[in-house]
């Protein structure tokens, strides 16, 4: 067996992950941790300054409700989050995010965040819930408040968390591995909150050859967060309920600032606009299909009809957006000088946050005051955080939450000491950067008075701690032992490498669940046949085989995507109607039905290896 030193490390509450919702879940937790003299511990697989969905910075804050201006209510959000999700969320859990979110953003802008400002002095808004930004380093001043919060030493970097620690139906920690020398650690908590984003990769990427893995959430979030609640045996909820963002063409550049701040349209390749032609589809999804804005996921199936009907490309037209705005102004030298700036916008927007496409503007000659430029629907995410849902079905908080949505702490899982946050607790949707930072604060705040109130040492049986260790670093020992069976590291009868383990779980996600190549469309005995194949795969699982450390972190990233994407499989199967058709559609069931007008949630138990799948009723509370 591989040589591996043990690092046990005992704490009071756990905070896996280290991106936006981790980072509040630090900042909050550090607060009521000093007053109840406890320890707070951070994980994260990677550097914190650049690690999750904010990496590479964001050019909008999209959630800021401005409750103190009179001009929005918390009501108002929930009302938008629900149409969105077309009447499937969790009010209780929106509405704590909402409540709390603006008290986020302040604090970023304290900690140095740049929020662009009109002459009078107010934020300036992309659309009614955003704030443009110069966000550049917006994760770098996240962390660095996280950081000072919890101090180094009680921070690791670069430890990739593998399994939870449930012991009696409560979750005592967590072990992982670092990702740079040899060490396996054992972290015991008695609390633990699972803020590890969501999953990328899960499906087979448009980006293919010399783009491959190019993707636009980002791709070092492999689904810990849903692996590691789900093996705990807590119970999920929309798991069906993917996301799949419109962006422009093979480089994943957002769109939000171009229809919301310089409000563009979008054409197809006749010149077009399918909001228009296709309005008349919209009455087929009432009372959904008829609300402002149009939900997210109609948006896009107006899209993709056209685009099925051989009408593509489709074309964001931002040299007509440019043209409109800056033709507004009539003085000659004043138009120049706005044409000027909107053109920096429009750089500005992507270079804030997904480089590569301004990257692709500048090796097509794009001028974007020019030409359009290609937009298209991505492969599935699952990211609870923005407009998908998927997530841990958790505790509301005492105050709103009806009582069926609440068991003593917000944020809880349903296994007792197990928090989620972020892309990690499901049904909330619509939190991005700034809720998920908000939502991290709820829960570690509840998190800290559930160590408080649970001062039992975290006890974890020492024998089933080897078993994991041996287990965890399997994929190192079997590459040693068969790599002189055959002469190409990536070819061998006795082990399959991570990549080509993650290419046949992609392929069966496209081809079976509804990916890219089958335009998003389903069946019943398609995903019955692609269940079939994902337990063969489960099987395979025990032959990676990893050549180094770098490898065995792929192994593990693909193990827990598989079991996000079986929790999708069971979920899309036992929902049987279709009823976000931009996210997926379920040719047997096309439509919409009143009955399904509920949460589809399941739940894996770790003692019998069987999956549960559980409607659980919708709680409208405005
Ligand atoms: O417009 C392990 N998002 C946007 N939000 C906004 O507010 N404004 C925008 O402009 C946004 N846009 C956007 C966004 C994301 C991306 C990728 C792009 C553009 C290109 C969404 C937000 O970023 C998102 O909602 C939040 O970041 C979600 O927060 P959280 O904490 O749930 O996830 P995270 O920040 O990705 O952090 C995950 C962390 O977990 C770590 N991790 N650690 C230990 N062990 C493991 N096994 C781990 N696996 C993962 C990660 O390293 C990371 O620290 S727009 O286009 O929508
Ligand atoms: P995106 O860049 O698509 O992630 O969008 C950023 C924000 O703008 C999110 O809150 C989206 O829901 C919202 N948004 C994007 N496009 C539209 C649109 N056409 N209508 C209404 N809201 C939109």
């Amino acid at each position: 067996m591989a040589k591996f030193e043990t690092v046990e490390v005992n704490t009071d509450v756990l905070i896996c992950g280290g991106g936006m919702a981790a980072c509040g879940a630090a900042v909050e937790a550090a607060y009521w941790a000093k007053k109840n003299n406890l320890k707070v511990t951070l994980v994260d697989k990677a550097a914190m300054d650049r690690s999750g969905a904010v990496a590479m910075g964001l050019s909008a804050i999209n959630q800021y409700v401005d409750v103190n201006s009179g001009k929005n209510t918390v009501k108002d959000y929930v009302d938008y989050v629900r149409n969105d999700l077309m009447g499937i969320t969790r009010e209780d859990l929106v509405a704590n995010i909402a409540r709390h979110v603006d008290s986020t953003v302040h604090l970023f802008e304290k900690w140095g965040l740049p929020i662009w400002k009109d002459a009078d002095g107010n934020y300036v808004h992309e659309g009614r819930w955003q704030l443009m930004i110069n966000g550049e380093s917006y994760k770098v001043v996240v962390a660095e408040a996280a950081k000072n919060a919890l101090g180094m030493d009680n921070i690791y970097e670069r430890v990739f968390i593998t399994e939870p620690l449930v012991e009696n139906g409560k979750c005592v920690g967590a072990v992982g591995f670092s990702t740079r020398e040899n060490k396996f650690y054992v972290f015991r908590a008695k609390a633990t909150i699972a803020a590890m984003g969501g999953a990328v990769h899960v499906f087979k990427p448009r980006s293919s050859g010399e783009g491959l893995g190019r993707s636009w959430y980002p791709p070092f979030n492999s689904g810990a967060s849903a692996y590691f609640t789900i093996k705990g045996g807590a119970e999920m909820t929309c798991q069906e309920v993917r996301f799949i963002p419109v962006r422009f063409k093979d480089a994943y550049g957002p769109v939000g600032a171009w229809f919301l701040l310089f409000k563009s349209r979008a054409t197809n390749g006749i010149g077009e606009n399918y909001m228009e032609t296709r309005r008349s589809e919209l009455e087929n999804w009432k009372p959904y299909g008829l609300v402002k804005p149009v939900p997210a996921n109609l948006r896009n199936w107006l899209m993709m009809l056209d685009v099925m009907e051989g009408k593509g490309p489709i074309y964001m037209r931002t040299e007509e957006a440019i043209e409109k705005l800056s033709s507004a102004v009539t003085d000659d030298k004043e138009r120049k000088k706005k044409l000027r700036e909107l053109e920096s916008e429009a750089w500005e927007d992507f270079l804030d946050m997904t480089i590569s496409q301004a990257i692709l503007w500048a090796a097509t000659n794009t001028a974007p005051e020019e030409k359009p430029s290609e937009i298209a629907a991505c492969e599935p995410y699952f990211i609870g955080s923005h407009s998908g849902a998927s997530g841990a079905w958790i505790s509301g908080p005492e105050d709103l939450a009806p009582k069926d949505y609440f068991w003593g702490y917000a944020n809880m899982c349903t296994v007792d000491g197990m928090f989620a946050a972020g892309d990690g607790s499901g049904a909330s949707s619509h939190k991005f950067s700034s809720g998920s930072h908000a939502e991290g604060r709820i829960a570690a705040k509840a998190a800290v008075a559930y160590a408080v109130d649970h001062p039992d040492e975290p006890k974890f049986d020492a024998g089933k701690i080897e078993e994991l260790k041996k287990r965890i670093l399997l994929p190192l020992d079997l590459y040693e032992q068969h790599k002189n069976a055959s002469s190409d590291p990536n070819i061998n009868p006795n082990f399959m490498k991570p990549k080509m383990y993650m290419f046949r779980l992609q392929k069966i996600m496209d081809e079976y669940a509804g990916g890219v190549s089958t335009n998003f469309t389903t069946s019943k005995a398609l995903l019955e046949k692609g269940l079939e194949l994902i337990a063969f795969l489960h099987e395979d699982s025990e032959k990676l085989a990893a050549e180094n450390l770098h490898e065995l972190l792929r192994c593990w990233e693909n193990i827990h995507r598989t079991w996000q994407a079986e929790a999708h499989v069971r979920t899309v199967l036992f929902r049987e109607e279709t009823r976000w058709p931009g996210y997926y559609f379920r040719a047997d069931t096309p439509s919409m039905k009143d009955d399904w007008n509920c949460f589809a949630n399941c739940k894996w138990d770790p003692n019998t290896g069987k999956w549960e799948m559980i409607k659980r009723e919708v709680e409208y509370i405005y």
